[in-house]
């Protein structure tokens, strides 16, 4: 099999890659090593930044989104129990989008497959070979059989444990990491949300986030230590945690229901240099992890396929300087919101060696955003996403 551009992962990247590579008259084939119910149930993020929506819209890939997504235009800060509104929309003109990843991962593959791009599912043993030369290909089993799949580029859109990002040489990356001492346990719930916006909550026992996925369905979020078992955490216990983070105010609004989801991810942050290696480019979870607090991830991954699909599409054109500055660009936006998730990360969570002044600093910053709108309006701006450059 050949093809132009090798895509391995149908993440949120490797999917939205796929459909601007379409729109551009480029062709590629999609690998993914799980099956389609696997990938279509992961339950991840919920914020889509303006760029992100525009770029749906630009793939043709929104008719659900107008439909079901909610668009926000602010979200609230609660310090001890204290609420402010940060008005996104006045502060910025600009609003971001409540719609699952969940739900941006079916829409992405049902117009993969009505397009009729090639996304192949539970492709096992995916291996990288000949990187840096002119003919790079990717091996892979399915169904008992070995595969073979020549490409003029491959993108590594497969996460933080996937292979492409592992098949550049050691002494080519350099690596920055920041592992944080906790993580968050999220519950899905069939339970009308607690406010019509999101609520951050920084609680001297730990950060809270209220979030939702619908009018109908709530998200929400503790901050739990690296050693909390998941067991330990009846829903009932979950329930008393959030509402006393939340505060008196929001956690009278909180109902509460049976969890249709609980899990705890770790909270990490993480970026790998240069972005390219000969023919290989990585984009998303591949190359870069930020905390979920800045709800970053999935735009990041949106932007970075965004960079890279206009520098695949001007090489075909006969222009490569787009793919050349690929990793440069991609890693300038990547830089400035691992600066935001790790500083919003730092102000909202309680961390084991924080004593008595830090917190005393958290809550000083927390009530100089409340009374500043200058402070207001530089969380806004980063909030609803940088632009594009
Ligand atoms: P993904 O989504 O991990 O997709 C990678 C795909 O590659 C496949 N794969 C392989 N395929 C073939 N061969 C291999 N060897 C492979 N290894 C892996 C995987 O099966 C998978 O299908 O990466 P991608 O596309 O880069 O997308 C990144 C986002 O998923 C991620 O950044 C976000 O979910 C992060 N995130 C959030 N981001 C936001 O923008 N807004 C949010 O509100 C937000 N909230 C969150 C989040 C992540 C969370 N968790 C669970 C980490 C909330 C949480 C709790
Ligand atoms: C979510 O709804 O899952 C969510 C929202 C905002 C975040 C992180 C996660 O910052």
């Amino acid at each position: 099999m050949r093809t132009q551009v090798a895509i391995i992962g149908a993440g949120p990247a490797g999917l939205l890659l796929a459909h601007l590579l379409y729109k551009a008259g480029v062709e590629c084939v999609i690998l993914e090593r799980r099956d389609r119910a696997y990938v279509e149930s992961r339950i991840r993020a919920g914020i889509l930044e303006q760029v992100t929506v525009d770029l749906l819209r630009q793939v043709g890939v929104h008719d659900r989104m107008d439909r079901e997504g909610l668009p926000h235009g602010g979200f609230a800060l609660s310090a001890d129990g204290e609420l402010t509104r940060i008005d996104m929309a006045a502060l910025t003109s600009k609003s971001v989008m409540v719609y699952g990843q969940t739900e941006v991962t079916r829409d992405l593959i049902d117009a993969a497959i009505a397009r009729g791009i090639p996304l192949l599912f539970e492709a096992e043993d995916v291996a990288l070979h000949d990187v840096t030369s002119a003919r790079p290909v990717v091996t892979w089993r399915q169904d008992g059989e070995e595969k073979r799949l020549e490409a003029d580029f491959i993108a590594g859109c497969d996460g933080f444990h996937g292979v492409a990002r592992a098949s550049i040489p050691a002494d080519v990356l350099r690596t920055f990491e920041r592992v944080y001492p906790f993580g968050w346990l999220g519950v899905l719930a069939d339970v009308p949300p607690c406010d019509h916006e999101l609520i951050y909550a920084s609680h001297e026992r730990g950060f809270a986030l209220a979030s939702m996925r619908s009018n109908t369905r709530s998200r929400y979020y503790v901050q739990v230590a690296n050693s909390e078992k998941l067991g330990d955490w009846s829903d009932e216990r979950f329930w008393d945690e959030l509402c006393v983070r939340l505060g008196p105010d929001a956690a009278s609004r909180v109902t509460r229901g049976p969890s249709i989801e609980k899990s705890i991810a770790p909270l990490r942050s993480f970026v790998a240099e240069p972005m390219r290696h000969g023919n290989l480019f990585l984009a998303g979870d591949a190359a870069h992890i930020v905390p979920p607090t800045g709800a970053k991830g999935l735009n990041l991954a949106a932007t970075d396929v965004a960079y890279l699909a206009e520098g695949l599409a001007g090489f075909y054109r006969g222009d490569s300087s787009g793919i050349d500055a690929y990793s440069a660009r991609a890693l300038a936006r990547v830089w400035k919101a691992e600066r935001f998730s790790w500083w919003f990360t730092s102000l909202m969570h309680r961390f084991p060696d924080t004593d008595a002044f830090g917190r005393r600093m958290q809550m000083a910053e927390l009530g100089y955003l409340r009374g500043s709108p200058a402070a207001q309006r530089v969380l806004a701006e980063n909030y609803v996403g940088l632009p594009l450059h």
